[in-house]
């Protein structure tokens, strides 16, 4: 029928198209989709998104995948997986053909706990590294596990000395590994560092053992990087305010820069921060502003992106997702700041998308949706009624008299510009500045 774009058409499975008409959904919705033209389908509706970027498109932005979220399988403590489990050479090769230049991964996601820190780990590490050259993919950052295997039940920081020594075992062990696969950054989330119930914790002397692992790590990375002739890794503090435990002990990203500032730390200078955008929003927190103090303590390294609700836990949704604007604003400050460190695809595919999905739909959405947001970024950052706006807010209204009444009056009218600024915002957001209209 004319007048029906392509857009707002519906197809049936077959690829005919629908026109709209309420007799002909009521059809659409009534006939099943077999099993295996689901796929074909969610493929189509995907393309005739449109809107995607190329590999080589993607490949020119500082992007990483990785291996936990390309390889979860949906389960939760209330939830069993949905998807069948995926090796780190499909995840390495599906980042490949998307255009997802960098792979991360924590050390246990890869070599099972028992071959690590034995020689078999080598022989893995090997089959790793060949699995990126192949698909030209690199390792940016790897990430020790040290919350979920039960001798971390009392966290890495735990009293028995025994714990405490194979936590500094595995760390050394994932900067050495780190280095032999070319990362250039490690993290730590401490996860269980906190505590369900209490008194039983004495939470100086946790933060000292805690601090211990972490100049493990940076001793070791001093001499490994002094053996191989490179530089030394980047290691980032991640925080979040609950989950897994009740409460913990370094929950803000806040409070991890005031643990690097401690004292406790034999080399702070090593050591910055791999925030991430919803466990922030996860206490309330304005992520702008937990990234502007950041960058301007010189520790923004690393960013963890993905999406969620304020004050809930952590879904870690696609980037984007829920607070398009707010991500939009995020991304205006690190590009006016020149933030060069990665962008770490930290989202969990929701257990409602297939294996299938989570290649088709779950990560080339995701990667487009930041490569818009970081362009519309550009665009903010350059508009001219934003810069004529904010030139105008910083100039002020000039009151010479000296009075407060006179400094009140100056300004009056100038400030109805932030309400302003915030529409313009949304409009370049959304398009309106460069023409798009609705005919009402
Ligand atoms: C989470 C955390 C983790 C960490 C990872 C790297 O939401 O559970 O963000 O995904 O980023 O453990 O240290
Ligand atoms: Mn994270
Ligand atoms: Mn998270």
């Amino acid at each position: 029928m004319a007048g029906v774009s392509q857009a707002s058409a519906f197809f049936l499975p077959s690829g005919r198209r629908l026109d709209e008409s309420p007799a002909q959904t009521v059809y659409l919705k009534a006939m099943s989709i077999p099993r295996e033209q689901q796929q074909g389908l969610v493929g189509r509706l995907t393309d005739l998104c449109g809107g995607a970027y190329t590999p080589q498109q993607r490949r020119k932005y500082f992007i990483s995948g990785p291996q936990w979220a390309g390889a979860y399988e949906g389960h939760a403590l209330f939830h069993a997986p949905t998807r069948e489990p995926v090796s780190f050479e499909e995840v390495i090769r599906h980042l490949g053909e998307i255009g997802i230049p960098y792979w991360t991964t924590h050390d246990s996601d890869v070599i099972a706990t028992d071959v690590l820190l034995t020689d078999r780990q080598w022989e893995v590490v090997g089959a790793i590294s060949r699995a990126l050259e192949q698909n030209g993919v690199k390792c940016s950052m790897v990430t020790c596990e040290t919350f979920h295997h039960p001798v971390f039940a009392g966290s890495a920081a735990a009293e028995a000395p025994e714990v405490r020594e194979y936590a500094a075992k595995r760390l050394r062990n994932t900067v050495e590994i780190g280095h032999e696969l070319g990362a250039q950054f490690a993290v730590y989330w401490p996860g269980t560092l906190g505590y369900m119930v209490q008194g039983a914790i004495e939470e100086t002397q946790t933060l000292r053992w805690f601090a211990d692992g972490l100049n493990a790590a940076c001793e070791r990375d001093i001499e490994v990087a002094q053996q191989k002739g490179r530089p030394t890794l980047k290691h980032c503090l991640e925080a979040k305010p609950f989950e897994p435990q009740a409460q913990i002990i370094l929950p803000t990203s806040d409070a991890m820069m005031a643990f690097i500032g401690s004292g406790l730390l034999t080399h702070p200078e090593m050591v910055g921060l791999n925030p991430e955008y919803l466990h922030e929003l996860m206490w309330g927190g304005a992520v702008r502003a937990v990234l502007a103090r950041a960058l301007l303590a010189g520790k923004l390294w690393h960013f963890d992106i993905n999406d969620g609700y304020p004050l809930k836990h952590d879904v870690d949704l696609g980037v984007g997702l829920v607070n398009p604007l707010d991500w939009l604003n995020v991304l205006v400050l690190l590009r006016t700041h020149g933030y060069e460190g990665p962008f770490n695809l930290d989202y969990k595919p929701p257990r409602t998308t297939s294996n299938y999905g989570v290649w088709k739909v779950s990560f080339p959405t995701a990667v487009d949706r930041f490569i818009t947001l970081w362009e519309i970024a550009g665009e903010v950052a350059e508009d001219s009624v934003l810069n004529e706006a904010t030139a105008a807010l910083k100039a002020g209204g000039g009151a010479t008299g000296g009075d407060l009444q006179s400094i009140v009056e100056a300004n009056k009218e100038l400030l109805s510009l932030h309400e302003l600024i915030s529409h313009r915002i949304f409009q370049i957001l959304i398009g309106q500045h460069k023409g798009r209209t609705f005919s009402v």
